[in-house]
């Protein structure tokens, strides 16, 4: 079922009163979610969140439960031919005009081959489990606590709200930085060889792109970490400042769904850069386009948004 109204909002959960309950979609004995007010959970938060500060990334292991793993991996296959692809040359900033001066070697002149497919949120059903668990109102205020981000909000765009990136055999996600500060992920299915995720926590700070050590990471693989993906295990990462990357698939296929959170109500993307990534738009961003909303291609070399520019522990190391 494709939505297909503009600007089709979720609305904040208020009205919205999801079919799978949470128990279903996370072992609450495990992780009490469902018990905010309690020491465990809040041992729960403070040691994601201390992770989150100390290794830019704070994993949540088992967090979705593995019967709910195979099931969304049966939605993901079943929606096969609902994926979009996605080709292109880029460099880790997303940035495509650079100054023909800059030095050969210079990270902004490292443009590297990107393929893989995603299963955007318009392509994914209501009923799915994939939308049920991004919809429950406790993991948002879950994420919300670890990242800090009160209040938080479910996106609202129609495609990224929720996203699956699928990679088939040959196909990666090449070294990059992300635009938004973070990013919350949940790898479904792992390949039987390649596609690992590779990061180097804290590459870069707000106020230094520090080009030069992302220059020894692109050439030498300096620093280099290797995050084993579980099915199942959450994860949330400092994506802004931790530059990263999901190796070529070998044997066998990747899908992680990946979940979009906002700051405020009812942020959307920018059509520029979905028109680029996913070749084609939503009635949404169509609307947009036609009604002459100029729109711009994202870039992850701009500044770190502004609701995570206060006094995070690591904004001034180097
Ligand atoms: O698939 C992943 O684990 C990460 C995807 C990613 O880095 C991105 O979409 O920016
Ligand atoms: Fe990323």
């Amino acid at each position: 079922m494709d939505r297909t109204t503009a600007p089709a909002p979720l609305g904040q959960g208020e009205n919205h009163v999801p079919v799978a309950s949470l128990n279903s979609l996370v072992d609450v004995e495990r992780y009490p979610l469902d018990r905010p007010e309690s020491a465990s959970y809040r041992e729960l938060v403070a040691s994601a969140r201390a992770h989150l500060d100390q290794d830019g990334l704070a994993v949540v292991p088992g967090f979705v439960r593995a019967d709910v793993v195979a099931q969304m991996t049966a939605e993901i296959d079943a929606l096969a031919d609902r994926r979009d692809y996605s080709r292109n040359l880029r460099n880790p900033y997303f940035v495509e005009e650079v100054d023909p001066t800059l030095p050969e070697d210079h990270p902004l002149r490292f443009f590297q081959a990107q393929s893989n497919h995603w299963l955007c949120m318009d392509r994914i059903p209501d009923e799915s489990l994939m939308y049920q668990l991004y919809r429950r109102r406790e993991i948002l205020d879950f994420i919300g606590q670890v990242l800090q981000l009160d209040p938080i909000y479910f996106y609202e765009d129609p495609m990224v709200a929720i996203i699956v990136n699928i990679q088939l055999p040959g196909e990666t996600l090449p070294w990059h930085f992300d635009g938004s500060p973070y990013a919350t992920s949940i790898v479904i299915r792992e390949p039987e060889r390649g596609g690992v995720f590779e990061y180097v926590p804290f590459l870069r700070t707000e106020t230094d792109q520090r080009f030069d050590a992302v220059k020894r990471v692109l050439t030498t693989g300096e620093g280099v970490l290797r995050l084993p993906g579980r099915p199942g295990d959450l994860q949330i990462f400092e994506g802004w400042c931790s530059m990263h990357r999901v190796t070529p698939v070998e044997i066998g296929e990747r899908h992680c769904l990946i979940l979009a959170y906002g700051d405020e109500p009812g942020q959307t993307s920018d059509w520029v850069s979905r028109e680029k990534n996913f070749g084609r738009l939503h009635p949404y961003h169509q609307m947009l386009k036609d009604s002459g909303e100029p729109g711009a291609l994202g870039s992850a070399l701009t500044s770190k948004p502004a609701h995570q520019r206060s006094e995070e522990s690591h904004a001034s190391r180097s």
